[in-house]
């Protein structure tokens, strides 16, 4: 009982912190091959949380609004989807046998998920779109692609994926209007990670076993230029502003290898991050391009260990303990803030707030053309006061109403004048929550304070 009672508080601890550090971006998630994925705050290269998906996670990507991380279990034959904001697992979709990579497409809309397949080979399009009926379920499957498919990525157009053939040495081209294999272009041996430059001009592919880089043209879906790497090569990340592509290298029997550092405009490894021990794999870089994540997912000194990269300096800078066998690592993106039009104490313009009574203060998140107050604002969500993170909710009206009186309802919502904090001398009402699909959203107008 006792036992029981402190594995309750233990959750409920992990619950509570969690929820408070959420939020912050950006995480890195890293998926552990031994279970779990470890959630790392960039910000202080610890462990935020860490989260129990199924079995043998081994890719993970995450949505374009930083809203949702996908996880493919290759032992469980499943996709975990974690909410990011409460690192809940919100989902568990079945996909092929052997799930491997994950992608999402830069709308937001669609996860492309390789699995093995007894090496016939599948990707499995999942339902990414919140409020959608389909949401997490596989609405489209591309099968049969020939070979073991592993890493995968998405054009930045949105039009294309491209799927490494690990047993079958090409990369499908996924056309993604009508889920069908467009062309298959034939690469070095063992190609595992690929990643697309930001203007979706070349796909790096890392060949693991003929130790170099396909560089595709995606115009002509052929390989422009080969860069030899002299060991086997496993991941690539591309910096955000397509200069350098990052890519981890190890021999597989001692587990010893680095990071080199290709520059994609002359396709010549400028730099190396070495040696490196315990399998360096999965990569990742910062929304700001300022730190590459990589993954220690082999024996060695590092095990079990995310090692962090200046791109400054290309030295290690901190190493952070995490599960498992870390392999595959996604970080989430620079997330800005939806802005909306709020009106502090609708009908006036002076919005003066007397602290010394106790009443409620009203709120409108206005419409506009392209935004819907009521429909896409989370009420649950909101808070407001001087900072904006008050939580002084009172409650939303059921219906909308007008209040500006442009013929666009908008969303009314009341707040408990005592719990705002506003103070003699404040300037600005701060409003602050989420839509319903999980995009953070603020606003502010002008307050006067008289006591
Ligand atoms: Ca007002
Ligand atoms: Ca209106």
């Amino acid at each position: 009982m006792n036992r029981i009672r402190t594995l309750l508080w233990a959750t409920l601890f992990l619950i509570a912190t969690s929820a408070i550090t959420a939020g912050a971006a950006p995480f890195a998630y890293v998926a552990n091959l031994g279970g779990g994925i470890s959630v790392i705050d960039t910000a202080t290269n610890t462990v935020a949380a860490t989260v129990q998906v199924g079995i043998g996670p081994q890719g993970v990507a995450i949505t374009p609004n930083g809203a949702f991380a996908y996880v493919a279990n290759f032992d469980s034959n499943n996709v975990s989807v974690i909410d990011t904001a409460t690192n809940a697992v919100v989902a568990t979709v079945p996909v092929g046998i052997g799930p491997f990579g994950v992608a999402v497409a830069p709308s937001g809309a669609f996860a492309y998920v390789t699995a093995f397949d007894s090496c016939a080979g599948s990707v499995s399009v999942i339902d990414t779109t919140a409020n959608s009926p389909t949401v997490n379920t596989v609405v489209a499957t591309v099968s049969p692609l020939g070979g073991c498919p592993t890493g995968v990525a998405i054009a930045p157009s949105g039009a294309f994926a491209y799927v490494a053939n690990f047993t079958a040495n090409n990369v499908a081209v996924i056309n993604t209007a009508t889920n069908t294999v467009l062309t298959t272009v034939p690469v070095g041996s063992g190609p595992r990670g690929v990643a697309i430059t930001p203007n979706g001009a070349f796909a790096y592919v890392a060949n693991s076993t003929s130790n170099d880089i396909a560089v595709i043209n995606t115009a002509t879906n052929t390989v422009a230029a080969t860069v030899p790497v002299g060991v086997g090569p496993f991941g690539v990340a591309i910096t955000p502003n397509g200069a350098f592509a990052y890519v981890t290298v190890f021999d597989t029997l001692s587990c010893i290898g680095g990071v080199l550092v290709i520059d994609t405009a002359t396709n010549t490894v400028v730099t190396t991050v070495s040696p490196l021990d315990s399998c360096p794999a999965g990569v990742a870089t910062t929304p700001s391009g300022a730190f590459v994540y990589v993954t220690h997912s082999g024996f060695g000194p590092s095990a079990n260990t995310v090692s962090v990269i200046s791109t400054a300096s290309n030295s290690v800078v901190a190493t952070v303990t995490v599960g498992l066998a870390p392999e595959g690592v996604a970080i989430t993106p620079a997330i800005v803030p939806l802005n909306v039009a709020i009106d502090i104490k609708p009908g006036g313009s002076s919005n003066n707030i007397n602290t010394s009574s106790q009443s409620l203060i009203r709120v409108v998140i206005l419409s506009s053309s392209d935004f819907d107050a009521f429909a896409r604002v989370d009420p649950s969500s909101l808070t407001f006061g001087r900072t904006g993170d008050e939580q002084s909710l009172a409650f939303c009206d059921a219906s909308a109403s007008d209040a500006n009186g442009d013929g666009l309802p908008d969303l009314v919502c009341h707040f408990f004048k005592t719990l705002t904090a506003f103070q003699l001398g404040d300037t600005v009402g701060f409003l602050k929550g989420r839509t319903v699909d999980g995009q953070p959203l603020m606003g502010s107008d002008a307050v006067r304070v008289l006591r």
